[in-house]
Formats: structure tokens, C-alpha cells, sequence
């Protein structure tokens, strides 16, 4: 890359980082009113970037584009995030090493919490502990569920999959949704934003409870639900519905974890899922189901589920001290079956998943984590696999993604049931997702409509051309 756009890059990254914290010290502004102060200005740049660069030419679409997923195509608008395929995510300029240094912890622990990371993706700002504590007493205060709702949740058959239900749970929930009340009264567009917000953090405030009473009645009919503690961070009172409320090392896992899976730019499947349904005008409950189904794929957000039931059958098979000879060949007869290497490759990242390596991390400075078996096969597993994958010649990306590890911590804590890992990605995903939708609406989005074509009219325009 040329040295000025080098140049360019970081100054911009370093005044990402510097107006952050002089945000974090000067405000007191809530959630809301936050937003209300920047949206005129993001509105104002909307119409000029429209008006000055509307015709601007940002990429052609090639034939494999189309029939190919529609890589990289520029194609979608989300200010959230930005994913480099070498550096990996950046959530609005700052790297995860960055944000895990400036975001608000949770009280008397170390790892970044939902409700600043949720602030940073919606506002770009980073919140003062203060703002944080306050959104957290808020979603705590409409965390329970509605009656109704666990009813439906009870009426499930045990053997459907927990992330089914949770798709159809946040459904349900939109019996009460503020923004189809403000549509159907026709309130004006330009304040759609602000019903897409109370829904939004309506349905975040209630996801610990969803994904919880999914978790006992799937897993664990002896799990007792206790009212959410207004003065736990949202992942705190969630880690403790799910019998985890005296685990520090599982507590602060799930925290990173939700943290770090909040949002991947707007083009997965699950971000672009629910952008794609919210631009119908659907509500934020109905648009956030949709997302889940998308998540609910082993492509997706099943991957981690995949890679530990993957892990565990290579344990059987190679023993808990396996060689790097007995791992590769092991690489290989899954290869060979035909399978894919659940937790490598990715769509867009072409280095490895920094947000695999901050889990990594997390099990260095840990020493429980030094003597367990699993996590210890995980990480040789790293060190060997993209090797392999290499020499299989097909995947971009030979190296671990997010998945690789993520669920193998959980199984480690304790949490065995693999089925259930995508919930809690599930429960992640909302904070992205959610934000994107809030800014769909202050930004008046159109709804979405792209253009299929037939392999016949390529074939025909291809020829001509
Ligand atoms: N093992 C074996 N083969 C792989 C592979 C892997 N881990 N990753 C990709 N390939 C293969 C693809 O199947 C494809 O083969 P075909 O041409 O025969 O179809 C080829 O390599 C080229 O694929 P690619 O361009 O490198 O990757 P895609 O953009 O098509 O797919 C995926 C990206 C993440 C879906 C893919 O790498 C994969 O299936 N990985 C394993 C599943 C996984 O870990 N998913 C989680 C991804 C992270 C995420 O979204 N989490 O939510």
C-alpha cells in the first residue's frame, strides 16, 4: 500500500481513538439523546455523499459475483464496523486490541460488557462507566419476560433446536412492538429511529431471559430463573440465569465473547438478514428472528457448535495428547471425507480471525485454562491445520476463524450442551444487528431491491459484450 495511504489510514485510526476518550470524560448524555445529537449531522453528510458522489463509480459486478455470493461486491451501507481481510475488525476505527483498552468492564471485572460495546457500534462513542452503569440498570429493569412469551417458550418440545426456539421467541415478542404501534398511528419518518431504539433495547433487555429459560427447559429442568439484578451488567445477570453467577473465569468469558461476536460488518448473513427485512419496515423483533435463521446455519454461527462436536471426535480418535503427525492426519481424513475444517476459512478475513486471537488471549493469561485438555488440543490444532489446508489448495483462508475456539471455552466452563452454542452467539449478534436497524431508520434506508437475472440473459449480454 502506498506510504500516504498508510499514512491517511492511521491518522485517521488515531483520531477514532482520541475523539473516543474525549468523548468517554465529557458526556452524561443518555443512550437516546446521544443519538439524537449526532443523527442531523450523519443525515447532513447522508444527502451530500448522495448528492456529490451519487454517480460515482465504486466497483464493477463480475458474472462471479452474481453466481458467486456476491463477494465483496460494495454494496451495503453500515458505519458500525469495517472488516480488512488481513487486519480483521474494526469496530468505527478501533482494532479489538483497542477496544478491549478504552470500553467500559463490567464492576470488579476485567473484559469489555455488552452495553459499551452496544454504545460504541450505535453512537461511535465510547461511553463513560457511568452511561454504561445506567443503560445496564435500564435493560435489567425490562429484562423480564412477558407471560405470554414463556408460555410459548414452555409449549416447546425439548428435542426442537434451541436456536428455533429463539428465532421464534424474539418473534413473539413483537406482539408489543413501540414501532408498529408509532407506524400504524403515522408518525412521521424521521422519527421511525426512535421506536426502532425502544424496541431495540426492549428486545436486548429481554434476551438473557429468552436464551436462559430456552437453555433450562432444553437442558436443564432443574435450573432455577431469578429475577435479573439491576446492578449486573446485562451478561452478568445472563451468566447467572444460566447457573454460572459464581464463575468469575465463565462470567468473563461470556462477556468477551458477547462482546467480540456483536457485529462483523453488514454483509453476513445475519447482519445482512435483518438489514435486508428491517428496510420492509418490519419491526426490530421480526427483522432480529429473521437474522437468527441465518445464524442458525453451520456455515454461520452453527460453526461452533460444529467445531467442538469436531474436536471431541478427534480427542477419541488421537487421545488428549495428540502428536502433530496423529492432528494432521486426522485434518486429512476430514478433508477427505469431503468436509469442510469447521472454524477455518473465512468469506472476507484472509490472515487469521483477530477475534480468535483475543480469545487466545484470554486462555494465556488464565492458568485453568493452561491445564485443560481441550483448549490445549485447540490451540495445537491451530498451529497445524493451516498447513494443511494450504496444501488441500482449495480455501482463501487457511487460518482459524472466531469458531475455532469459542465453543471449546464454553465446554471447558462447563457447558457442554453444543446445541446450545449458537444461542449465545445469538444473544451476541442482537448488539450489531439492532444497532444497524436503529441507524436504517434514522438514515430513511429505502427498501432493499436489488436485481436477480437469468443465466440466460448473462449468457445473452455476455456474448453481446
Ligand atoms: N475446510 C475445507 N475446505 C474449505 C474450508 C475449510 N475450512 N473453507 C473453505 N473451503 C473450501 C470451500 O468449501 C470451497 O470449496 P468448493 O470450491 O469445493 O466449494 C473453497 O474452499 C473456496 O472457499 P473460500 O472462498 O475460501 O471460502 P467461502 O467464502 O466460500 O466460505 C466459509 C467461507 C467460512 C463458509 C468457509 O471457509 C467454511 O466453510 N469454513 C468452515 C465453516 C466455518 O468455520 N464457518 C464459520 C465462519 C465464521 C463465521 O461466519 N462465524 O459465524
Amino acid at each position: 500500500m502506498p506510504p500516504l495511504i498508510v499514512a491517511a489510514r492511521h491518522a485517521i485510526k488515531c483520531s477514532a481513538l482520541r475523539t473516543s476518550y474525549r468523548t468517554r470524560y465529557a458526556s452524561s448524555l443518555s443512550l437516546k439523546e446521544t443519538l439524537a445529537e449526532i443523527i442531523p449531522a450523519k443525515r447532513e453528510q447522508l444527502a451530500r455523499v448522495r448528492k456529490e458522489y451519487g454517480q460515482t463509480v465504486l466497483g464493477d459486478i463480475k458474472v462471479e459475483n452474481v453466481i458467486g455470493g456476491m463477494r465483496g461486491l460494495k454494496a451495503l451501507l453500515w458505519e458500525g464496523s469495517l472488516l480488512d481481510p488481513n487486519e480483521g475488525i474494526r469496530f468505527h476505527g478501533l482494532s479489538i486490541p483497542e477496544v478491549q483498552k478504552v470500553l467500559p468492564a463490567a464492576r470488579g471485572g476485567k473484559e469489555i460488557i455488552a452495553e459499551s460495546m452496544f454504545w460504541l457500534l450505535i453512537t461511535g462513542k465510547v461511553p463513560t462507566e457511568e452511561q454504561t452503569r445506567r443503560l445496564s440498570q435500564q435493560l435489567a429493569e425490562n429484562g423480564a419476560l412477558p407471560q405470554y412469551v414463556k408460555d410459548i417458550l414452555d409449549a416447546f418440545p425439548r428435542t426442537l433446536h434451541p436456536m428455533t426456539q429463539l428465532g421464534m421467541g424474539v418473534a413473539a415478542l413483537n406482539h408489543d412492538s413501540r414501532f408498529v404501534k408509532a407506524y400504524d398511528r403515522g408518525v412521521l419518518k424521521s422519527e421511525y429511529w426512535t421506536y426502532a431504539l425502544e424496541d431495540s433495547l426492549d428486545l436486548l433487555a429481554k434476551l438473557p431471559s429468552l436464551a436462559a429459560r430456552i437453555y433450562r427447559n432444553v437442558h436443564r429442568p432443574d435450573l432455577k430463573l431469578p429475577d435479573l439484578d439491576k446492578n449486573q451488567d446485562l451478561v452478568g445477570n445472563y451468566a447467572t440465569l444460566l447457573g454460572y453467577g459464581d464463575n468469575d473465569g465463565m462470567k468473563e468469558y461470556l462477556r468477551l465473547y458477547i462482546a467480540l461476536h456483536g457485529d462483523h460488518e453488514g454483509g453476513n448473513v445475519s447482519a445482512h438478514t435483518s438489514h435486508l427485512v428491517a428496510s420492509a419496515l418490519s419491526d426490530p423483533y421480526i427483522s432480529y428472528s429473521a437474522a437468527l435463521f441465518g445464524l442458525a446455519g453451520p456455515l454461520h454461527g452453527l460453526a461452533n457448535q460444529e467445531v467442538l462436536r469436531w474436536i471431541l471426535s478427534m480427542k477419541d480418535a488421537v487421545g488428549e495428547n495428540a502428536s502433530n503427525e496423529q492432528i494432521k492426519d486426522y485434518l486429512w481424513s476430514t478433508l477427505k471425507s469431503g468436509r469442510v475444517i469447521p472454524g477455518y476459512g473465512h468469506g472476507v478475513l484472509r490472515d487469521p480471525d483477530p477475534r480468535f486471537i483475543a480469545l487466545q488471549n484470554f486462555c494465556e493469561v488464565r492458568p485453568e485454562l493452561q491445564d485443560s485438555p481441550i483448549i490445549q488440543l485447540v490451540k495445537k490444532t491451530s498451529e497445524v491445520a493451516p498447513g494443511v489446508l494450504r496444501q488441500h489448495g482449495k480455501t482463501k483462508n487457511p487460518n482459524p476463524n472466531v469458531d475455532a475456539t469459542s465453543g471449546c471455552l464454553l465446554y471447558h466452563y462447563g457447558l457442554t450442551e453444543f446445541n446450545y452454542y449458537t444461542v449465545i452467539f445469538g444473544v451476541s449478534r442482537a448488539l450489531g444487528c439492532l444497532a444497524q436497524i436503529v441507524w436504517s431508520r434514522a438514515l430513511g434506508l429505502p427498501i432493499e431491491r436489488p436485481k436477480s437475472i437469468t443465466l440466460g440473459a448473462i449468457e445473452e449480454f455476455a456474448i453481446k459484450a
